[in-house]
């Protein structure tokens, strides 16, 4: 089976992939605290750039209905999320042990809308995720998601709620197998945490390792129990650039289509992995970083496309909107647009992200060591054993369900930034998709939910 991936310069795409794009306007007002290197505004300035590029008109724009308390408690715990809801700047004082706990104070600080702020980045993968089981698109994008840090009860790295492992949860639901790739900087420890013991979902993380955070993902870490060897790690040194980086991220995701078969893909994008960036080490271009999103694209399968880390706000926006026309096939650039936030890439307006002279401590031996050890262990999931290799189908229709075959109400748009912006923001019988039958996830009974509710065959996280 091979599935070359076009190369960049040609993306035009016979097969056109649907493209679901989800953005609320509040998510740029949260801010962690000045002097944080985390910015959520980073998130309204790719959004600025798409919509100035003109790559609204390839794709559907859809503010996800906040993840409620209910729903991040799929994974989270009960007393984790109530904290998150209660707490505040002002009420802090009174959560003291709650804060240590929970690992809340420096890295995850306290924050005006912290709860809103999660809910609108889970809400949006969870959405993102229910619109791919439902065939309604092929690929659904949130940038507010890919906090990949957050764990079951626990807040880590920048991360409260891991979105990510709500949107695979929302997929496993349709999905006998769905594979997580990860090219942030930083290892993907919340979500590998979450399914090291399943072979349902393959975790993928590239990553820096050696006295960086958050200290995991070695490469002999690999899952236990049934997830044994459905956890990849390529840990890397610093500087690594595009052709090197390329040349292990192809192959490892190559074999891990081919051995896994996976039915859907989860991609976290973090723009730390950028050279430059504020935290990071590595020298990828954005052009690198996007042949990442270019060649798990080329497969064709129903993909969740998440944000995640990021800090040098300029350049994980040009990345993002860069990826984002990819993915809807059309090329943007070299000029940057006029846009809200214009000022922040001068002193040239250019959408590339160059990579720097710095030197590359990945040599070409490491590297191929570490990709036979990788691909050797890929190669023993061929027969995963609690997955049926039957191809489940892509949906199936719910019977009498009238709001199923409602039209969709795309949202076409014309005008100002802030036209557009209203438009998906505040004028929620256009865009909103509680108005299409999807305001409860988890209402849609899926083949496989039928299927389970007849065998008593329940997946897939063990909550406790
Ligand atoms: O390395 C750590 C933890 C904190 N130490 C006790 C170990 N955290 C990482 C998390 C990275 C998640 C992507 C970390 N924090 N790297 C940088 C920071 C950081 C946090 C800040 C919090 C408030 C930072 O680096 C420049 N500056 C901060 C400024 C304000
Ligand atoms: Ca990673
Ligand atoms: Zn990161």
């Amino acid at each position: 089976m091979a599935y070359p991936a076009p190369p960049l310069d040609n993306i035009e795409n016979p097969r056109k992939q649907r493209v679901a794009y989800f953005y609320d306007s509040d998510v740029g007002n949260y801010a962690y605290g000045s002097g944080h290197p985390m910015k959520p505004h980073r998130i309204r300035m790719a959004h600025s750039l798409v919509m100035n590029y003109g790559l609204y008109k390839k794709m559907e724009i859809y503010r996800a209905k906040p993840a409620t308390k209910q729903e991040m408690c799929q994974f989270h715990t009960d007393e984790y999320v109530d904290f998150l809801s209660r707490v505040t700047p002002d009420n802090m004082d009174m959560f003291a042990k709650e804060q240590v706990k929970f690992n809340v104070g420096d890295d995850c600080p306290v924050f005006d809308g912290l709860f809103e702020f999660c809910s609108i980045s889970g809400g949006g993968s969870m959405e993102g995720a229910a619109r791919l089981n439902r065939g309604k698109c092929d690929i659904a994008i949130n940038w507010a998601g890919g906090l990949h840090h957050a764990k079951k009860s626990e807040a880590s790295g920048f991360c409260y709620v891991n979105d990510i492992v709500l949107g695979i949860i929302e997929l496993l639901r349709y999905h006998p197998r769905v594979v997580y790739i990860d090219i942030d900087v930083h290892h993907g420890d919340g979500v590998e945490e979450a399914f090291y013991t399943t072979d349902r979902v393959m975790t993928c993380s590239f990553h820096k390792y050696g006295e960086y955070f958050p200290g995991t993902g070695e490469l002999r870490d690999n899952g236990i129990g049934k997830g044994k060897n459905y956890a990849v790690n390529f840990p890397l040194r610093d500087g690594i650039d595009d052709v090197t980086y390329k040349s292990v991220f192809e192959p490892v995701i190559q074999a891990i289509m081919e051995w896994y078969r996976p039915t859907a893909v989860v991609l976290q994008c973090g723009g730390d992995s950028l050279s430059g960036d504020r935290l990071g080490c590595f020298n990828l271009s954005m052009k690198g970083h996007a042949n990442c999103v270019n060649f798990v694209k080329s497969f064709g399968l129903p993909t969740l496309v998440v944000g995640g880390g990021g800090y040098t706000m300029r350049n994980v926006s040009r990345t993002w909107t860069y990826e984002t026309g990819l993915l809807v096939g059309q090329l943007v650039g070299p000029e940057i647009p006029y846009n809200d936030y214009y000022e922040y890439y001068g002193p040239d307006y250019q959408l590339e992200v160059r990579p720097s002279n710095m030197q590359n401590a990945n040599s070409r031996e490491y590297l191929e060591r570490v990709k036979s050890y990788v691909l050797e262990n890929i190669s023993r999931t061929k027969f995963a054993p609690s997955v049926q290799m039957t191809d489940v189908p892509r949906d199936v229709p719910e019977e009498g369900n009238p709001e199923e075959d409602a039209e969709e109400t795309k949202d076409t748009r014309g005008g100002s930034q802030e036209a557009w912006d209203s438009h998906i923001q505040k004028d929620g019988d256009l865009s909103d998709s509680e108005d299409e039958g999807e305001g409860d996830r988890r209402n849609i009974r899926s083949y496989k939910d039928k299927e389970r509710a007849a065998t008593g065959d329940e997946m897939v996280i063990d909550k406790n």
